[in-house]
């Protein structure tokens, strides 16, 4: 392997929009748990297939489509090796996290949830993780159980034990929390499910980009992430699925590709991973994504957790000192982000302040709504950091945040 690129301003440098500036003042941008921007690499990827290779994939005989295909399925491969998947058919493309959750309900959960069964999920659950099972078990008839947290943010493993039951069927979880910060120890809930037979599907969104994945040493049955939060491009998103699992799934969409043969009286569906690709897909989006991951592995986990860990602790620590700000979300175990609010000024307010600032944060309910109503606020205001972020933006940020409360 090459060495390892390890050095702040040359990770930065790779990143063209972080030379812009915004309101006339450099960007800071700590909006990472909404989107990571993209390197030179990742933009150049999408580009180089538009302007060389752009044409359909897995249909043509001709050269381009050919590349095409190559292009696209070596990143079916590259996410395989990423997350340590068995198979590479066990690598579905959606169009994100969102898409991955949406086909696990209608595809896996409608065959397997009836009336008076049950689902379970976190109250930590980002929306995307919620509604998908809500429409569910209405459909149904059946039930959503949620886990409860406790005020630091955390869930509790004997609560949890407590509520699966006879009748739980399905179980899914997040790994990171996007409004709290919160680790979940998966790893461990996914055993104390198996024990019981109970399939566990994990949305990743929030970890994918800051830790190492290893579906088969989790042993997820489901994982789901976004190209666009770990470098990559939007509207891209994985799908992984135990080949058992996925094959015995029906289909989701309906359409190209994911048939093996089509009559007006009966159609045979395709083998995995095309099964569940029905349509043209996101070509440069997954083209797009195989360059974010060769980012990440460019850097190494090592050095990314260690830093952004490192960003999070010195951001604690500089904004703990601050009158009337309270932190949401303080467990132990937490990843990449500090979530807080302000006493009596709205986050809205302190989000438009900052950005007056070029300081980009997140505020508001961050799709986590029940999160927000546990604690008893409108909103947060969410700092979420990258392997690009420096100690120096967490300086600019808090001084931001002493302005704002000056202001008010
Ligand atoms: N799950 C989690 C934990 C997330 O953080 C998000 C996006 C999603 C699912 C949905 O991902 P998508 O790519 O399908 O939209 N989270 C955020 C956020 O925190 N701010 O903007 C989007």
């Amino acid at each position: 392997m090459s060495e390892l690129l390890t050095d702040i301003e040359a990770i930065r440098a790779q990143f063209p929009i972080l030379t812009r500036e915004v309101n006339g003042k450099p960007l800071v941008y700590l909006d990472n748990g909404a989107t990571s921007q993209k390197p030179q690499s990742v933009i150049d990827a999408v580009k180089h297939y538009y302007e060389y290779e752009n044409s359909n994939i897995h249909r043509g005989v001709h050269t381009l489509s050919q590349e095409a295909t190559a292009a696209y399925e070596d990143v079916r491969k590259k996410v395989q090796k990423f997350i340590n998947a068995k198979h590479d058919h066990e690598i579905i493309f959606t169009s994100g996290t969102t898409g991955g959750i949406n086909l696990v309900a209608s595809s896996f959960g409608a065959s397997l949830v009836r009336r008076g069964d049950e689902i379970l999920i976190t109250a930590m659950e980002h929306h995307s993780n919620i509604v998908p099972w809500q429409m569910l078990c209405e459909r149904r008839g059946a039930q959503l159980k949620v886990l409860p947290i406790s005020k630091e943010g955390e869930i509790d493993i004997e609560e949890y034990k407590k509520l699966i039951g006879p009748k739980t069927e399905l179980i899914s979880l997040v790994h990171v929390s996007n409004s709290l910060g919160t680790i979940n120890p998966i790893k461990e809930m996914i055993a104390i499910a198996h024990a019981q037979n109970i399939p566990v599907m994990i949305d990743g969104a929030q970890a994918i980009h800051h830790t190492p994945v290893d579906v088969q040493e989790l042993d997820a049955d489901f994982y789901v992430f976004s190209a666009h939060k770990m470098y990559g491009p939007t509207g891209v998103g994985v799908l992984y699925g135990k080949e058992e699992l996925l094959n015995d799934m029906p289909p989701y969409q309906g359409g190209g590709d994911m048939i093996k043969s089509v009559t007006f009286e009966k159609t045979t569906y395709n083998e995995l991973p095309h099964k569940f690709e029905a349509g043209t897909p996101n070509i440069a989006g997954g083209i797009g994504l195989g360059a974010g991951i060769d980012f990440i592995n460019s850097i190494g986990f090592d050095f990314i957790q260690a830093h952004e860990a490192e960003l999070s602790r010195f951001a604690v620590s500089q904004l703990r000192d601050i009158k009337g700000l309270r932190f949401i979300g303080t467990a132990k175990e937490r990843a990449g982000l500090v979530s807080f609010v302000l006493d009596g000024i709205h986050p809205y307010d302190t989000g438009v302040i900052l950005d007056k600032l070029g300081i980009a944060v997140r505020t508001g309910h961050h799709c986590t709504q029940p999160v927000m109503n546990f604690f008893e606020v409108p909103g947060t205001v969410r700092a979420s950091f990258a392997v690009y972020n420096t100690k120096q933006e967490v300086v600019k940020l808090v001084e931001g945040i002493d302005r704002v409360k000056r202001m008010f």
